[in-house]
C-alpha cells in the first residue's frame, strides 16, 4: 500500500498477522495473493495448524462434520481434499492445515517459533510496532488477530501443583510425542468437550482412571463413521449448495433448522425424534435438528435434558454413578454441547472410577497424588482437561496499547468491548478475527473465519482504493454493539449457565456474555450492511 503522508515513513509491512490456524492461514492468503499486500505472519508453534497443532491429547477429533469444517474459499482444495470420516481426529485436520500452507506457499510468509508479546499504535504513523520473543521489531499498517478463541490453556491454581512427583499434562499443550499410560494410574481433572473425548481412549490403556468431575455435562453420541467414496462423489458434486446452506443459517450448520417447537407436539412424537436423532444422526445434528426453542424456552429445554438424563441412565450400570453424570441444574446446549465416542459406557469398565467434586472438592495436590475433602488419590500423572481462558485470553497475552498509550487489558478488564466482534475502539488498523462480540464459538468455526478474513480484507481494500491509511470503530458504535450482543444475549438460556461462554471458568475474570447469538447469517447480513454503508460505526481517514 502507498503511504500518502511525505513525513511519514512506510511501514515495514502492510499488515502482521498473528497465529497460523484455520484463520491466520487464510488471512495470510488473503492479503498476499488477493489483495497483493505484504504480510508477516507470526505463530508460536513449530508448524500451523493453530488449535489443531496444540490439542494432540488422545481422541482429540473435531465436533463439527468434516465436508463442512473446512475451508470453502478454494474450489480446487475443496475438491482434491477427502476425508476420511465424519469426525476426523486431530492428526488428519493437522495434516489438512498443512496441505493448505503447503498448496497456497504460505510457510514463507510465516515465522515460526515466534510468538508476537507487544504491539503499540503510533498514532502519528498510522500504523502499529509490532514486537516478538526473538527480539524482533517491526512495523506494519494493520495488526490483525488470529489467535483463536481457545488457545490460552487455563491450568487451574491448584496448591500444591509444584510439588507433584508424577507427571502433568494440560490437554491444550500435550506433547508432540504423545503419552503412553500403560501401567499408569490417571487423574483426569475436567468433563468438558475435551475431557469427554479423551475419558475413553485413557482408559483402554491406563492401569486406573480417575475422572474428576466438577460439573456433569449433557453428551451426545457422536456416531462417527468412515464416508464412502460414493458419498464423498456426493458431496463434492453438491458442496457449492452445502456451503450456501451454512452461509444461510444460524449456526453456520448445513442442517434443516426446525420451526416447531419442542412443546408444540406430543410427547410420542417428541420422543421418536430425539430416539431418532440420538442413535441414528448424533452430533450437533440433535441440537440444530430437532426444535427450535431449546435455547430459549426452560421448557422445552426440560424435554430433551430429561431425554438425555434417560439415556445416561441406560448406558451406565451404576445408578449411583449415572446420578453423578446427569446434570441437573443448568439447561442442555448452554455450556458447548460435547459429542462422545463411548463416553459414559466407559464409566462402566473396572478401572474407572468417578469422583464427584461437588461433593468432594480438591483440596490439594500432594507429591504422590490429588487430595480431596475426604481423601487422596494416588496418581501417576494428571491430566488437565480444565479448557481455556476463552476469546479474550490469548489476545491479552498480548501487551496491546492503542491510541493514547491505552491499554487492551485495562479497556476490556470488565469484559470484552468490540464493534461487530472485529474491532476496538481505540485501537485503530487492528482487526480481530472471531473476536468477542461475534457469533465465532457459537457456529461452525472455519465459516465463521472465512467470514471475517474476507470482510476484513474488503475493508483493507476500500481503504486502499481510497488511499486511507487508518479505520476506527467509534465509541458509540462499539457501545450500541456492546448492548445489542447482551440483548440478544439475554433473550436465551445461555447466560445464567456458569460456562467459559460467560468467562465463568477462569477465577476472577468478568462475567460477560461473549459470544453473539444473534445467529451467523443475520450477522453477516450485518456486516454487509455496515461495509455497504461505508463503513458506518467507523472512522476512516488518511494522513
Ligand atoms: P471446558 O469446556 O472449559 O471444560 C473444562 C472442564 O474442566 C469443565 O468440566 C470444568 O468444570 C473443569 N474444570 C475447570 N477448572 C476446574 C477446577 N479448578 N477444578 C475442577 N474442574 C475444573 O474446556 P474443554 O477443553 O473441554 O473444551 C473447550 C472447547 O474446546 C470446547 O468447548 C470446544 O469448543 C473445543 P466446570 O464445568 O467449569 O465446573
Amino acid at each position: 500500500m502507498t503511504d500518502t503522508s511525505p513525513s511519514a515513513p512506510a511501514p515495514d509491512v502492510d499488515a502482521v498477522v498473528v497465529g497460523a490456524g484455520f484463520s491466520g492461514l487464510y488471512m495470510v492468503y488473503r492479503l498476499r495473493e488477493v489483495l497483493g499486500l505484504t504480510v508477516r505472519g507470526f505463530e508460536a508453534g513449530d508448524g500451523p495448524g493453530g488449535t489443531w497443532y496444540w490439542n494432540r491429547y488422545p481422541g482429540a477429533r473435531c465436533d463439527s462434520e468434516s465436508f463442512y469444517y473446512s475451508y470453502s474459499f478454494s474450489d480446487e482444495l475443496q475438491q482434491e481434499w477427502t476425508w476420511s470420516s465424519k469426525y476426523p481426529e486431530q492428526p488428519e485436520i493437522l495434516r489438512y492445515l498443512n496441505h493448505v500452507a503447503d498448496r497456497f506457499d504460505l510457510r514463507r510468509s510465516i515465522a515460526f517459533n515466534t510468538r508476537v508479546t507487544a504491539a503499540t499504535f503510533l498514532d502519528d504513523r498510522d500504523c502499529w510496532e509490532v514486537r516478538t520473543d526473538g527480539g524482533e521489531v517491526l512495523t506494519c499498517r494493520f495488526f490483525i488477530s488470529a489467535v483463536g478463541c481457545l488457545s490460552a490453556a487455563n491450568v487451574p491454581p491448584i496448591p500444591g501443583l509444584d510439588r507433584f512427583e508424577g507427571d502433568w499434562y494440560h490437554t491444550g499443550a500435550w506433547p508432540h510425542e504423545g503419552v503412553d499410560f500403560t501401567g499408569k494410574r490417571v487423574g483426569l481433572i475436567g468433563t468438558g468437550s475435551t475431557g469427554i473425548q479423551a475419558t475413553p481412549p485413557i482408559a483402554a490403556q491406563a492401569d486406573h482412571l480417575h475422572v474428576f468431575q466438577r460439573t456433569p455435562n449433557y453428551s451426545i453420541p457422536a456416531r462417527n463413521r468412515p464416508l464412502s467414496g460414493p458419498e464423498w462423489e456426493d458431496i463434492k458434486a453438491h458442496y457449492g449448495e452445502i456451503r450456501d446452506k451454512c452461509r444461510a443459517s444460524w449456526g453456520g450448520f448445513p442442517y434443516e433448522r426446525s420451526e416447531v417447537s419442542a412443546l408444540a407436539v406430543s410427547p410420542e412424537e417428541r420422543e421418536a425424534k430425539y430416539q431418532q436423532l440420538w442413535s441414528e444422526e448424533g452430533g450437533f445434528k440433535f441440537l440444530y435438528g430437532s426444535y427450535n426453542d431449546f435455547l430459549t424456552n426452560e421448557a422445552a429445554n426440560d424435554t430433551v435434558a430429561e431425554f438425555i438424563r434417560r439415556k445416561i441412565h441406560e448406558i451406565v450400570n451404576d445408578v449411583a454413578v449415572a446420578d453423578t453424570l446427569s446434570p441437573r441444574d443448568y439447561p442442555y446446549g448452554t455450556k458447548r454441547p460435547p459429542i462422545d465416542t463411548d463416553y459414559y459406557e466407559t464409566f462402566n469398565r473396572a478401572n474407572v472410577t468417578l469422583v464427584d467434586l461437588r461433593d468432594t472438592p480438591i483440596v490439594e495436590i500432594t507429591p504422590k497424588g490429588l487430595r480431596t475433602s475426604d481423601r487422596e488419590y494416588e496418581l501417576d500423572t494428571i491430566v488437565f482437561a480444565t479448557g481455556f481462558d476463552a476469546m479474550t485470553g490469548s489476545l491479552l497475552r498480548i501487551d496491546i496499547r492503542g491510541t493514547d498509550g491505552i491499554s487492551l487489558r485495562d479497556k476490556w478488564a470488565h469484559g470484552p468491548l468490540t464493534y461487530l466482534g472485529v474491532q476496538i475502539a481505540g485501537f485503530p488498523n487492528l482487526f480481530v478475527i472471531t473476536g468477542p462480540g461475534s457469533p465465532s464459538v457459537l457456529t461452525n468455526m472455519p465459516l465463521a473465519i472465512e467470514q471475517h478474513v474476507e470482510w476484513i480484507s474488503d475493508c483493507i481494500d476500500h481503504l486502499r482504493d481510497r488511499g486511507l491509511t487508518r479505520v476506527e470503530a467509534t465509541e458509540d458504535a462499539e457501545a450500541k454493539w456492546g448492548e445489542h450482543v447482551q440483548e440478544v444475549a439475554d433473550a436465551t438460556l445461555f447466560p445464567k449457565t456458569n460456562s467459559w461462554y460467560v468467562g465463568a471458568n477462569i477465577p476472577g475474570k468478568s462475567r460477560v456474555f461473549m459470544p453473539y447469538v444473534g445467529g451467523f447469517a443475520p450477522y453477516q447480513q450485518l456486516c454487509d450492511d455496515v461495509a455497504a454503508k461505508g463503513y458506518e460505526g467507523f472512522v476512516l481517514s488518511g494522513r
